[in-house]
């Protein structure tokens, strides 16, 4: 058996192409700083990081030590690329400035979700980590530097930590998963050029929400329960993991739509969902492997932002099961 490429050969021959070589040492610091995350979850209760902090996040949230860990190694890998003029993320109210020093090639700013999903580690279910990678304007980027369409996005990723940890991104030309080989500490290519089936059978979406959804969300699951019996003439799956790394990841793999739709229970926040470092980066890699994701009135890569922590409806997955819900919202 031929040895498989190695995440750093794959980058090297991939980003060629592009003409984005001096994306490589900066998407390597991100890898090195996901396997570093990896490492502190596996200890699991072992390592004594599951309790909470006193904290809460811009969210509102009640901040996990892991999150506020995850975060740290997030910033202190990545900023010293070089490459990075700026970052943000969930944890952080505001944008974080690198030190000047680490600046002198900085054409980037990154946005993450350090730990999402984080409330899943106490019960051992998987969590991820989400990245984006935008172009800075300027080497010392405001918050107006960062509140960018998504569509602007170089590239965007995520590490699954799960039965095994994986990596997967894209820079705009197709969608890679890379599988660590725990011995050696090495991403190989395990999931060349991902694509998500067109059509499927399986829809992820938190139930209980359900009286407090809007009606064309409430009428396409209504169909989909209905099943065989319904119009749609097929029966349905459900999945809900409560980890979006985990869903989008089994969507590429097997087909399928997410959603985590607009909520009465949500007006006044906008959704659920965090549009930069969530919503766009998961939508980036979706449109990639040939799905859609949308807010159900409009392209989520298309939206302007208007707030760092800014919240989106969000429906991805399966493009023809995304195009049916839109036209739903159109009826
Ligand atoms: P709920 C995790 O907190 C998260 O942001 C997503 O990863 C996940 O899909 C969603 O929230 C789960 O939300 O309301 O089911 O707990």
């Amino acid at each position: 058996m031929t040895q498989p490429v190695t995440i750093t050969e794959f980058l090297a021959q991939h980003l060629q192409c592009e003409h984005k070589l001096a994306l490589a040492p900066m998407l390597l610091d991100v890898f090195s700083a996901c396997k570093r995350i990896a490492t502190v979850i596996e200890g699991g209760a072992l390592a004594g990081n599951m309790g909470n902090l006193e904290s809460e996040n811009i969210q509102g949230e009640m901040q996990k030590a892991l999150d506020m860990i995850a975060n740290d190694i997030f910033i202190e890998i990545n900023q010293q690329s070089g490459y990075i003029a700026g970052m943000a993320s969930e944890e952080m109210d505001d944008i974080i400035q690198v030190a000047e020093k680490f600046r002198q090639n900085g054409d980037y700013l990154l946005l993450f979700d350090p730990l999402d999903g984080s409330s899943n580690v106490n019960v051992n279910i998987s969590v991820g980590t989400i990245f984006s990678i935008l172009k800075s304007s300027s080497k010392h980027p405001a918050l107006a530097d960062f509140l960018q369409q998504g569509s602007a996005q170089i590239c965007a990723g995520y590490a699954l930590y799960g039965t095994s940890t994986m990596l997967v991104f894209t820079t705009g030309n197709g969608v890679n998963g890379f599988t660590l080989e725990p011995h050696s500490g090495e991403f190989y290519l395990t999931h060349p050029d991902m694509q998500i089936a067109a059509d499927t059978q399986e829809f992820a979406i938190n139930m209980s929400n359900y009286r407090f959804w809007q009606e064309p969300i409430q009428r396409y699951i209504d169909e989909c329960l209905l099943g065989a019996d319904g119009e749609r003439e097929k029966d349905f799956n459900m999945r809900w993991v409560a980890s979006m790394v985990a869903e989008v990841h089994r969507i590429l793999v097997r087909g399928g739509v997410f959603m985590y739709p607009m909520d009465s229970k949500l007006p006044a926040k906008g959704g659920k969902l965090r549009l930069m470092y969530e919503a766009n980066p998961m939508s980036f890699i979706v449109e990639q492997a040939g799905g859609a994701a949308s807010t159900g009135i409009e392209r989520i890569l298309d939206m302007m932002p208007t707030g760092l922590h800014q919240r989106v409806p969000v429906l991805m997955g399966s493009a023809n099961e995304i195009e049916r819900i839109v036209a739903y919202h159109q009826a």
